[in-house]
């Protein structure tokens, strides 16, 4: 067809050029009448609780917005893997990328300080309070991003081959953790290596490794109960998962769709720690005590108080390290500990 002359040559200019400042047809905010079309990373399976979270997240943001924005997802490292995933998202690779900021303190300095040995009782908790610490001190170490929603695993519990029942079991053992586990494992006198979920199967497959620790629904949902049959009734810390958009893709939104997607933080935040807490890891015990005959080892008191004591002095170092980097570690500790024991109060 060809160009009607009658149309102004300053109108076809004006369209391409709004065209072009919108972001084009890569942009999330395109013309008003087409589906806005959202890709979403992660790097882990779609069967895993961070997996059906994001499902769920792109199913009720389907819905809400009638229809208005289409969520394409890919999950298991399909479009970005967990070393690559907040680079990606920046670069455009993909518009929403979960990711874990336990797998690089050094980036997420603040974070971290959710994933110290501070006693969340359950995922939800913890969850919640490290959405709720992040809207509060908005750190820089999410300067680029829009955060898209937050949740976090139960506090970690070591998993291996062979028993570990004391400190002695633990000596030098091959265990391995997201990068905020490593001083844990470190304190207790384990071998740590840090090293994303992904790669956990093979590595202890290979023998690279003789077991995790993070939270127990792994046992099942990376079927490691088959290789290891031990975990140990003592919980540490938490891993924490970030869901981001860049932040000037996010800019381009229409409001409408802005509101659903905030509306939702909070809500994921919740349904992905009731879910985790009362159905993922409880299935995922009965299972692997079914199948694979596991053995809970509880510690003795005196045990315990070992243990406490050996990772007693992580929550000064961090404030140090967090001091010298001009970072407000003491009342972002106090705030967490308000946070997390309203919280606990609510989510039992
Ligand atoms: C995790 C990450 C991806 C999918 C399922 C998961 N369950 C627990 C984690 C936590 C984690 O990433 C880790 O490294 O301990």
């Amino acid at each position: 067809m060809r160009v009607n002359r009658k149309i102004p040559l300053i109108v076809m200019l004006l369209v391409t050029v709004s065209f072009v400042f919108s972001g084009g047809f890569s942009s999330p905010a395109q013309a008003k009448d087409k589906p806005i079309k959202l890709t979403y990373a992660f790097f882990a399976p779609a069967r895993t609780f961070p997996g059906k979270q994001m499902a769920k997240w792109a199913e009720e943001i389907e819905k809400r917005t009638n229809g208005m924005v289409k969520v394409q997802t890919f999950p298991g490292s399909t479009l970005l893997g967990a070393r690559d995933m907040y680079d990606g998202v920046l670069n455009g690779v993909a518009d929403i990328g979960l990711g874990s900021p336990s797998y690089d303190p050094g980036r997420f300095p603040l974070t971290s300080g959710v994933a110290l040995p501070v006693n969340f009782p359950n995922a939800t908790v913890a969850g919640l309070t490290l959405l709720d610490l992040m809207m509060e001190f908005k750190p820089a170490e999410y300067e680029k991003f829009k955060i898209i929603t937050m949740f976090s695993t139960e506090p970690g519990h070591i998993q291996s081959r062979d028993a570990v029942k004391n400190l002695q079991d633990l000596k030098g053992m091959k265990l391995r953790a997201a990068g905020t586990g490593v001083p844990v494992l470190k304190a207790l006198g384990a071998a740590p290596v840090g090293m994303p979920m992904p790669q956990v199967p093979e590595s202890v497959q290979t023998g690279v490794i003789d077991g995790t620790m993070t939270s127990r629904e792994v046992l099942q949902d990376f079927k490691l109960a088959e290789m290891l049959h031990n975990v140990t009734e003592y919980p540490t810390v938490v891993v924490t998962f970030a869901a981001v958009m860049d932040q000037k893709k996010w800019d381009r939104l229409p409001d409408k769709v802005k509101k659903v997607i905030d509306e939702l933080a909070r809500e994921m935040a919740i349904w992905t720690g009731q879910y985790h807490d009362k159905q993922n890891v409880g299935e995922a015990l009965a299972w692997s005590q079914k199948n694979y005959n596991l053995q809970i080892h509880k510690l003795s008191a005196a045990e315990k108080a070992k243990w406490d004591a050996l990772l007693a002095p992580m929550v000064a170092s961090w404030q140090t390290e967090m001091d010298a980097k001009g970072l407000p570690a003491d009342k972002f500790l106090d705030r967490l500990g308000q946070i997390r024991d309203k919280y606990a109060r609510e989510y039992k």
